[in-house]
């Protein structure tokens, strides 16, 4: 094992941003394993303010303000900080380096109009130019939307921080960023590992506005003192991690062997498979899978689609409709509905951009049932995933047996289930906090340049044994799972 022995401990932060709360954790490293702790957790929603939904990005700055304050507290030191959000978003500031306005939430359908313009030819060359799919929410078209519906907003950006990047601002007054959080951008070319000149040029961006790229285990900047007095906290150094979730959670992926399969479950899906080298192919472009720069130089060739948020959206609409129902008896009432039910599209526009799912979710399954619109949920993103995984193999040329679920939504054992059983695949979950651990454990690297991605997986092993599980595939009923594939892909191809 090559990870040096400390004799003393070291002391970490993650700031771990989702939409659906943001988070401050903690990891004591004793030159073994991460002792995680999650310190602070507060909710997170985009803010409708004139018509558009914006994040309240000073809300969370303070909320980890004190998340920074109450680490400290723990520890008495803090030896590095690192950053990681959702992607895509992100803040324009103006000449003085104030905020133009709170960032945009990329559920807005700013870019929908841009895209819609664009004839193929123009979409090939963005995929080509980029590696990323063509979606109306990528920062590419949500900028040129901007430039269109909000004109002074962008006439009076002078640079464009995304959300981690903006969050490190905050903290130390630089303004840089990192390749994972940049590439699902598409103004990134993750085969140059550079920005897209080529995009740029031809959207007529100002290359001004986007800062430099960091490498990853490097120090971005330093607590300013200011801040440091007022917290009073260390003046800790902010470390260049992959700053995108995704990109965090799947450095956390428990394995040491090399292009493995990943489900980083959450608000979103990503179900894609990490490689040496991106994959710009026709049948990359046919299936609409991303290529985003992942950890160290390392890319993940992945498709997003819309995960748990159908969930958490039904929850929130039961909540209002006053039946108050936990976690476990959602899956138990969707469970009880079994996998005959009627299927979704997890990626309808309809449901990118919904206000009420339960309308539109009864609306594309013709039933008002709401436990059977829960089964649907859950039956139709486990076939999404096989589908997802079959169209990976083909495009990789490679065979995957195992899939790793990490994230947030490896917590639900029959989501985990079904995908065993439908996939038919070996399904290990856990680690729950992967981006936050990935996140941490990268930290690592600052301390120790030599620290491989082998030995910072083996240190997410080691930390995090307690919590992972196995789920292997039953036997299912192979007749209905052909009925079931072939209505998924009809609901899938209108
Ligand atoms: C996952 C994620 C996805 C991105 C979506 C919106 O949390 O970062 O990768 O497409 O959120 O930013």
């Amino acid at each position: 094992m090559s990870v040096p022995k400390r004799t003393e401990k070291s002391y970490h932060v993650a700031f771990d941003c989702g939409n659906s709360s943001f988070r401050t954790v903690l990891g004591i490293y004793d030159g073994e394993s991460l002792k995680v702790e999650v310190i602070d957790q507060i909710p997170n929603d985009p803010v409708e303010v004139g018509g558009y939904l914006h994040w309240d990005i000073i809300r969370i700055f303070s909320g980890l303000k004190a998340g920074l304050q109450k680490a400290h507290a723990r520890t008495g030191r803090i030896d590095t900080v690192g950053v990681t959000t959702w992607g895509i978003d992100f803040a324009l500031l103006d000449e003085h380096d104030e905020l133009v306005a709170d960032p945009l939430c990329y559920r807005n359908t700013l870019g929908v109009e841009v895209l819609d313009g664009l004839d193929e030819q123009q979409r090939l060359f963005n995929w080509e130019h980029s590696g990323i799919q063509n979606h109306p929410m990528n920062s590419l078209y949500q900028l040129l939307g901007i430039r269109d519906k909000l004109p002074a907003r962008y006439r009076a950006a002078r640079s464009l921080l995304f959300i981690p990047d903006l969050l490190i601002f905050l903290f130390t007054g630089v303004k840089a960023t990192e390749r994972s959080i940049a590439s699902t951008s598409q103004l990134y070319n993750v085969m140059k590992d550079s920005y897209s000149d080529e995009i740029l040029e031809r959207y007529d961006i100002s290359p001004g506005l986007l800062s430099p790229i960091v490498e990853h285990g490097k120090c971005v900047g330093v607590l300013t003192e200011s801040l440091a007095q007022e917290l009073g906290v260390n003046p800790c150094p902010f470390i260049c991690t992959p700053s995108h979730d995704t990109a965090s959670a799947v450095t956390a992926m428990p394995s040491t062997e090399a292009d493995q399969l990943f489900i980083s479950s959450g608000t979103w899906s990503l179900v894609g498979a990490e490689l040496t080298y991106p994959i710009i192919s026709p049948s990359a472009a046919d299936c609409r899978f991303a290529n985003e720069a992942g950890v160290h130089d390392t890319t993940t060739l992945l498709k997003n689609s819309t995960g748990l948020y159908l969930l958490q959206e039904m929850k929130k609409y039961l909540k209002s409709s006053g039946l108050h129902m936990s976690w476990d008896e959602i899956s138990d009432a969707a469970k009880s509905k079994g996998m005959d039910v009627p299927l979704i599209d997890p990626n309808h526009p309809e449901i990118f951009s919904t206000r009420d799912m339960f309308a539109t979710l009864s609306r594309l399954t013709g039933s008002d049932d709401y436990e059977i619109l829960l089964a649907s949920c859950y039956v139709s993103l486990a076939l999404c995933y096989q589908k997802t995984i079959e169209d990976l193999q083909q495009v990789t040329l490679k065979e995957f047996s195992e899939i790793y679920i990490i994230g947030g939504g490896c917590r639900d054992a029959y989501v985990n289930q079904l995908t065993a059983d439908i996939t038919g695949r070996r399904v290990h979950t856990g680690p729950v906090e992967a981006a936050s651990i990935g996140n941490l454990a990268l930290q690592l690297t600052y301390l120790d340049p030599s620290l491989s991605l082998t030995d910072i997986r083996e240190v997410v092993i080691r930390s995090t044994g307690q919590e992972r599980d196995l789920y292997l595939p039953n036997r299912i009923d192979q007749d209905l799972l052909k009925r079931k594939l072939s209505e998924f892909a009809h609901v899938t191809h209108g």
